[in-house]
């Protein structure tokens, strides 16, 4: 493979580069250079390095076409791409040509990578594995495409004001997306309401209301290939600008508000992750990416083969999770409707094409939705559900005669809760594939959630364990660690990660320990730097850096690790004298908006680091720090720089987790359950190099079917007990001294719902192993060395190889 760092070609070299950026400047962003600001140069230096991609681009898109091969859309409502400039840089190999480029003409890249707005269309763990897979899709040559929604306004941004969470609107949008594509001429229609009408035996949905979808095309880059993928986001226009009737009647704002009404649907993101509410605008969103992503690829494929006799072999759809699954009823409803299929030759493609991944088995987020809102704003799909379970619950009925209570249960009207319509039934019983994202997760999966479909079709079900891009999560995200290894292994474990195993024969070699430490500390002190900067905070990088980032959720079981801060504080308090081991705890995460339990957990961790933070006594021996706006780039600069990962779920819960994988391979340690890829982590670093603790799935179950009693905990364990009692009577909330003690019922009185205190004992005692071994630290960042080195198996590269070969059934292109 030819190097990423050489690569060279005759229109790339700095010169040439600084000619472009010059050229883009005026023509693009229409600034002259004495007036330009960064952003305007920013603007400047990504359509330069955007032209580059171009080229490769439109020879990926050829080469697709003329080979004719099995393409894969991969239909997410969310993706977290993440900032562009770095990670496209990298994939191009002009990293240190745009560096000198810019550094010619008097500017700095760094500082032009930090200006790039963070695209935030996702909320969390889907999002961004969606991300990860595109990038694994181009630098594998396989033909896919992302489709989703161009959000105007992503995921909030998160502030704390008085401790608490505070939301304001993303507009990230701001400056324009120098990124993308508008196609103006790639437009679909897209209806809703209206009713259905028959006609003989044809079908007709009439009297709907429309809005348009255009297509906005983002270029992804595989890295050191020509291999270039595109991931398609529609962006909501009324159909008719505006409602004409009205404004001739002189009702200006009734006309311009109507045609408000019709765009809404691409405004903006619902922030909810792990918890499912059925507003209809959500539907409406749901219809909006489906609709025109089905008219789309049947479009493509009629262009090239002119016949949908080939369909089946021609395409697979995925479904990230079921927020996408109208598209089943949808490619139906077109077949049928408009392309002249019968209903069993339409089904036949359907069963041919779609599979689908879920994501959670938290009843909380699976989505239904009532059959009546269904039937008023899509009635010709509701018809088609119909048609689908009554076709499906035949096929049981001849497969298990005389099992009523079965019938009831996997139909996919839900009778018992005010008529229902269950989107994870549809998705299970129309896919020819369903994967969960873990091994603990895909077995609960067939075990609980889907134990009756997986008796049905054994053979659907499978399992994809979840894996990680290294391109962005090391090479992008960690330089002076990607630097060590190049200088070791070569630079090739980027599109080969299980090299990273030859990385082993040096963990005796006390030489380059220490140039693994180096380069934790200079990420370190970069965090560190940030955080003074930031959020005027002076943290130590010496000390254990002990991080907890991700959506704050009861499941996760933040409150757990400040518990475990707490008793940390008290410890110190009661011995001051002793050899405590520095550290500065890290939290990140947003919470749901209407999460009260997530925002008094996020208001808990900054009223604690108050204390902790302004008490002399604990001065150098602890410190908490909430870093907020949590995003991908934010976990780009605080991952690198973490020596412990906290993975503290409870078991059962998490389905697979990906920053867990990101960690590791950045050279944190982690403490975890036995949750999700834990497991699996486990098994590849070895019980030496990872630190488990806490109740398996079984006993989890076990507690909860025997009573569960969290009290007794309270009542038997003294350390537990006076930080309980702490956090219930106000002391890290003098001012209000009752403002935790809902948390405390929660935890004592009320269940303990995510048995936090049957874990805490366990949790406690593990971080006192951590302290030790990190005392040793030799010993410590040899156990870093072999989780890196150990991390090969979850690459996203690895993942998407699965599914291309057992799901998907995609090739590569040559090119
Ligand atoms: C309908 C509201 C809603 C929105 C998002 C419900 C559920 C979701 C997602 C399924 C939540 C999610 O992001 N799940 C995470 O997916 C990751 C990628 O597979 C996993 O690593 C995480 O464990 C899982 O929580």
């Amino acid at each position: 493979m030819s190097s990423p760092f050489n690569y060279t070609s005759p229109t790339v070299s700095v010169e040439a580069l600084k000619h472009s950026i010059a050229y883009k400047l005026m023509f693009m962003v229409g600034k002259d250079p004495s007036i330009a600001n960064k952003h305007d140069w920013l603007n400047a230096t990504l359509f330069a390095v955007r032209d580059r991609m171009v080229e490769r681009w439109l020879r990926s898109n050829r080469a697709q076409l003329s080979q004719d091969v099995r393409q894969v859309y991969y239909l997410s409502m969310e993706f977290l791409i993440g900032r562009t400039l770095s990670n496209a840089l990298l994939s191009i190999g002009i990293y240190e040509d745009i560096e000198q480029a810019l550094n010619e003409m008097g500017l700095e890249l760094k500082d032009l990578i930090e200006e790039e707005n963070d695209p935030g269309l996702g909320n969390g763990g889907l999002g961004r594995l969606a991300a990860c897979f595109l990038d694994s899709l181009a630098t594998l040559a396989l033909p896919g495409r992302g489709y989703g929604i161009r959000y105007e306004y992503g995921m909030f941004s998160q502030k704390i004001v008085d401790g608490q969470q505070a939301e304001s609107p993303d507009n990230w949008l701001d400056y324009g997306n120098a990124w993308e594509f508008p196609r103006h001429n790639t437009r679909y229609k897209v209806r809703f309401g209206g009713r259905i009408q028959h006609e003989g035996a044809k079908t007709r949905w009439v009297e709907t209301e429309e809005i348009l979808a255009c297509a906005y095309d983002q270029v992804i880059p595989g890295f050191d290939t020509d291999a270039t993928n595109t991931l398609r986001l529609w962006g909501a226009q009324a159909s008719n600008e505006i409602n004409l009737g009205k404004f001739n009647q002189g009702d200006y704002f009734a006309a311009v508000e109507d045609k408000n009404h019709s765009e809404n649907v691409s405004r903006v993101l619902y922030p909810d992750d792990s918890t499912y509410s059925g507003r209809e605008l959500r539907l409406r969103q749901e219809y909006f990416l489906v609709s025109a992503t089905v008219q789309d690829i049947l479009n493509r494929h009629f262009l090239t083969h002119q016949t949908f006799d080939n369909l089946a072999d021609k395409i697979a759809i995925h479904l990230n999770d079921t927020h996408p699954v109208l598209s089943i009823p949808e490619l139906m409803r077109l077949l049928i409707d408009e392309h002249k299929f019968s209903w069993e030759a339409a089904w036949k493609v359907v069963t041919q094409v779609f599979s689908y991944t879920n994501h959670t088995l938290m009843t909380e987020a699976l989505e239904t939705w009532p059959v009546d809102m269904i039937g008023k704003i899509l009635p010709r799909h509701l018809q088609i559900i119909f048609e689908i379970n009554d076709f499906f619950l035949k096929e049981v009925k001849e497969k298990v005669p005389d099992d009523r209570e079965l019938l009831a249960r996997v139909s996919i009207i839900d009778e018992n809760h005010g008529r229902k319509i269950r989107m994870a039934w549809l998705a299970v019983i129309a896919s020819h594939k369903v994967n969960g994202v873990s091994a603990l997760h895909s077995e609960l999966m067939v075990q609980s959630l889907f134990a009756d479909f997986a008796r049905l079709y054994p053979e659907r079900f499978c399992n994809k364990t979840n894996g990680v891009t290294p391109r962005r999560w090391l090479g992008v995200a960690n330089r002076p660690l990607s630097k060590v290894l190049d200088d070791t292994i070569g630079q090739t474990w980027r599109t080969d990660l299980e090299q990273l195993s030859e990385l082993k024969q040096n963990k005796d070699y006390p030489s380059f320990l220490h140039d693994l430490q180096k380069a934790k500390l200079e990420n370190k002190r970069n965090l560190a730097q940030y955080v003074a900067q930031h959020l005027n905070i002076v943290i130590n990088p010496a000390s254990l850096f002990d991080v907890q980032i991700k959506r704050i959720h009861e499941y996760k079981r933040q409150l757990l690790n400040v518990l475990h801060v707490i008793t940390r504080y008290n410890r110190i308090l009661a011995e001051p004298e002793s050899d405590w081991v520095p550290r500065t705890v890290i939290f990140a995460g947003k919470a749901a908006s209407a999460y009260y339990t997530a925002k008094q957990i996020i208001r808990l961790i900054n009223d604690v680091a108050k204390v902790i933070n302004n008490d002399p006594r604990a001065h150098e021996k602890l410190k908490v720090v909430f870093i907020p706006n949590y995003s991908v780039s934010l976990a780009q600069m605080i991952i690198p720089a973490a020596d412990l990962s906290e993975q503290i779920s409870l078991a059962g819960t998490e389905a697979s987790g990906t920053s867990n994988m990101k960690f590791a391979l950045n050279g944190a340690l982690t403490i975890g359950t036995l949750d999700g890829a834990n497991i699996e982590m486990l098994e590849h670093v070895g019980e030496e190099n990872i630190f488990i603790f806490g109740n398996t799935t079984e006993q989890v179950e076990e507690l909860r079917r025997g009573g569960y009693n969290p009290r007794t905990y309270y009542e038997q364990d003294s350390e537990l007990h006076q930080v309980l009692t702490q956090l219930g009577t106000g002391v890290f909330s003098p001012e209000e001294p009752k403002r935790y003690s809902n948390l405390f019922d929660s935890l004592v009185n009320l269940g303990d719902h995510y048995q936090l205190l049957a874990d805490y004992r366990s949790y406690v005692d593990t971080q006192d192993k951590v302290d030790e071994l990190y005392q040793q630290p030799e010993e410590w960042t040899r156990r870093a060395l072999l989780n890196i080195a150990n991390m090969g198996y979850f690459s996203s590269d690895r993942t998407i190889q699965e599914y291309a070969d057992e799901i998907w059934n995609i090739k590569p292109v040559k090119l």
